[in-house]
């Protein structure tokens, strides 16, 4: 039986996290499972929550093949959205709070209700209050951005800010949208809806059975991210980027030192 100390790694990543400091991956007899991996997620969640942050929900990750390639891994994760990476809508962020940031292009859903279990992807929708474009901004803690499996579960799966624009309704067409990722008005990435596991939904139908797997809520009011529809790309300091998903609308946010 594999013995992790969960609680102490959690609180290294949350530190890793808070002070924007690269960590080295666990490799070797430092390496741990998925199952442990939730658990030092989890670990670092209740840091943050001791200091004051609240839930707002969750993001789903690895759902495009563009991320899959990217990153080099094959398997949805998930990893936990609190108040303090929200950032508002056409708001800023400082390099200076990260190690290495990227971001991505993303579907976000509100749910009127709590779900969990195994859902079809129209059940899921039929639990969601309004929909919309995000950004998300990832930043691994893990040097150079290289992870295994485990290691970027650990990590909160990466989180670390996201962006919502307005939201629309429900039952807005999700199906094969058009988004536009821009650096500065001009194209930085180009995707569709569709990149997203087919459809958003599932994505979202997938959140609840991961919740459900890993005993995680996803109550109503919650946000869950569905997943960054094409690779992500690297930040810098000076950079406006803004996301436009046909129909659905636009949001952005500016990068200082
Ligand atoms: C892990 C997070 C993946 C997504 O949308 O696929 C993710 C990472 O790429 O560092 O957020
Ligand atoms: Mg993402």
């Amino acid at each position: 039986m594999m013995t992790v100390d969960t609680q102490r790694i959690g609180l290294f990543l949350d530190n890793a996290a808070r002070t924007a400091t690269a960590v080295p991956q666990f490799t070797g007899s430092e390496a741990f499972d998925l199952d442990a991996a939730y658990r030092i997620q989890q670990a670092s969640i209740a840091a943050r929550l001791q200091r004051g942050e609240r839930i707002v929900g969750m993001k789903m990750g690895f759902t495009s093949r563009a991320k899959m390639v990217q990153m080099g891994v094959s398997d949805m994760i998930c990893g936990r959205l609190t108040d303090a990476m929200l950032v508002e809508d056409g708001g800023s962020i400082r390099m200076a709070d990260f190690v290495h940031p990227r971001v991505e292009p993303e579907i976000a859903f509100l749910l009127k209700r709590s779900i969990r279990g195994k859902l079809t992807p129209l059940q899921a929708m039929d639990a969601v209050e309004a929909v919309a474009p995000a950004l998300e901004i990832i930043d691994s803690r893990y040097e150079a951005f290289k992870f295994s499996l485990s290691d970027v579960v650990a990590d909160n799966s990466s989180s670390s800010a996201f962006v919502v624009g307005a939201w629309c309704r429900p039952d807005s067409d999700l199906d094969n949208l058009g988004m536009v990722m821009s650096f500065d008005g001009r194209a930085e990435a180009i995707g569709s809806s569709a990149a997203i596991l087919g459809h958003p939904a599932r994505s979202l139908a997938a959140a609840a059975r991961l919740a459900d797997e890993r005993g995680l809520e996803l109550e109503a009011g919650s946000i869950v991210l569905a997943g960054g529809a094409t690779a992500a790309s690297a930040l810098r300091a000076g950079l406006h980027v803004s996301l436009e998903v046909q129909t659905l609308g636009f949001t952005g946010f500016s990068v200082t030192e």
